[in-house]
C-alpha cells in the first residue's frame, strides 16, 4: 500500500503519482456505492501490482474542493487574461477574482500575450497592473518571447497545487507549454485542424511544472456565481474588507447605506471606480438570480 496524488481522471481510470511514477488505477466499487467520486488532486492510498493495475483504497480528507473544474486540494488560482485576442476584460477578471476568493484560494493574475499588445494600450494595462497590485494581488505579465517573465511565473508555482483559469483563447495551455515545452498540451491551432471548434482543453490534469502541480482547465464563455450570497460578495473584494469596519452600519452592503466607507473610498479614489461598478453589477446579478431547487 502506498500514498499518492491523483493527477488525471480519464475514462474510468485514475492516474496516481507516487514518487515520480504514475500508476493507472481504478476506484473501488465501494466508492460507487457510497457515491464518492475520487477527484484530481485527491491524496489517496492505493495498491498496484503493475503500473496499469492499481486500485484506490481510500481517499484522504480534502482541504477544499472545486466543482468547475472538478479538483481537490488546490492552493492557488492563476487567472489568465490576455491583452488582445480576446481583449483585456476587467469585468471578467473581477468575476474570476470573486469566484476564486469565494473558494478561499489565493489568486494570482497573469496578463498574457504582452508581445501582441499595441503600444498605445500599454499605459492602460500598466494602470490596471498597479491597481490590482495595490489591492494585494500579484500581477505577472507574460509573453511567449520573454523568458524572464516566464521565470517569474514559474517561481509562483513551486511547491503548490495551482489551477489555471480564464476565458477561452487567452493562452492558458500555451503558457504551460512555454513553461515546459515537453508537455506539448493541445492548444488552439491544433484543435482547429481537428475541426473541434473553440474549447481546446477538455479534461482536467495536473502537470508537474517547476516543482509544483498545475491544472490546466477549459476556458469558459460565461460564469455565474453559483450560490454565492449577497452578504458574502463584499468579502471577495479585499479592498472593501480593509475599510468595512468604518462603515456606519454593521453588515453594510455598500450600496444605498449612508456613511459607507467603501463609497467614501471610491469618492476619494483610494478604491478603483471600475471595481466598485463591477461590484454593483454583481449585486444586481445575485439579487435577480432565479432560485434553484
Ligand atoms: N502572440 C502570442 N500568442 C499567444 C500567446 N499565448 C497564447 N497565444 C496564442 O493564443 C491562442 C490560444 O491559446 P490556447 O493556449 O489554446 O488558449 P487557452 O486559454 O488554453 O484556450 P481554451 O483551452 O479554449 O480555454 C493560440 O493560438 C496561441 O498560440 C503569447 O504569449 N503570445
Ligand atoms: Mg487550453
Ligand atoms: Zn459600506
Amino acid at each position: 500500500m502506498a500514498t499518492g496524488k491523483i493527477i488525471k481522471a480519464l475514462s474510468g481510470f485514475y492516474y496516481v503519482l507516487h514518487e515520480g511514477i504514475v500508476y493507472q488505477c481504478r476506484g473501488r466499487g465501494v466508492f460507487r456505492k457510497k457515491k464518492i467520486t475520487p477527484l484530481v488532486g485527491d491524496i489517496v492510498e492505493f495498491q498496484a501490482e503493475t503500473l496499469k493495475e492499481g486500485y484506490i483504497l481510500s481517499i484522504e480528507k480534502r482541504e477544499n474542493e472545486l466543482v468547475r473544474p472538478p479538483i481537490a486540494n488546490v492552493d492557488q488560482a492563476l487567472i489568465v487574461t490576455s491583452t488582445v485576442n480576446p481583449d483585456f476584460n476587467p469585468l471578467l477578471l473581477d468575476r474570476f477574482l470573486v469566484l476564486v476568493e469565494s473558494k478561499r484560494l489565493q489568486p494570482v493574475i497573469v496578463i498574457s500575450k504582452m508581445d501582441q499588445t499595441e503600444e498605445e494600450k500599454l499605459p492602460s494595462i500598466m494602470e490596471y497592473q498597479r491597481i490590482y497590485e495595490t489591492i494585494g494581488y500579484p500581477v505577472l505579465l507574460s509573453s511567449m518571447h520573454d523568458q524572464e517573465k516566464l521565470n517569474e511565473i514559474e517561481r509562483q508555482l513551486a511547491n503548490k497545487t495551482t489551477v489555471i483559469a480564464g476565458q477561452s483563447g487567452v493562452g492558458k495551455s500555451s503558457l504551460l507549454n512555454f513553461l515546459d515545452p515537453t508537455l506539448d498540451i493541445e492548444t488552439d491551432e491544433i484543435s482547429e485542424s481537428l475541426g473541434r471548434g473553440k474549447h481546446t482543453t477538455r479534461h482536467v490534469e495536473l502537470y508537474n511544472i517547476a516543482g509544483g502541480l498545475v491544472a490546466d482547465t477549459p476556458g469558459f464563455s460565461s460564469l455565474d456565481f453559483g450560490d454565492l450570497q449577497l452578504e458574502e460578495l463584499g468579502e471577495c473584494f479585499p479592498e472593501f474588507v480593509a475599510v468595512q469596519d468604518d462603515c456606519k452600519f454593521r453588515g453594510c452592503l455598500h450600496v444605498k447605506e449612508p456613511k459607507c466607507a467603501v463609497k467614501a473610498g471610491v469618492e476619494n479614489r483610494s478604491i478603483a471606480g471600475h471595481r466598485y461598478n463591477h461590484y454593483l453589477q454583481f449585486v444586481e446579478e445575485i439579487k435577480n438570480r432565479k432560485p434553484r431547487y
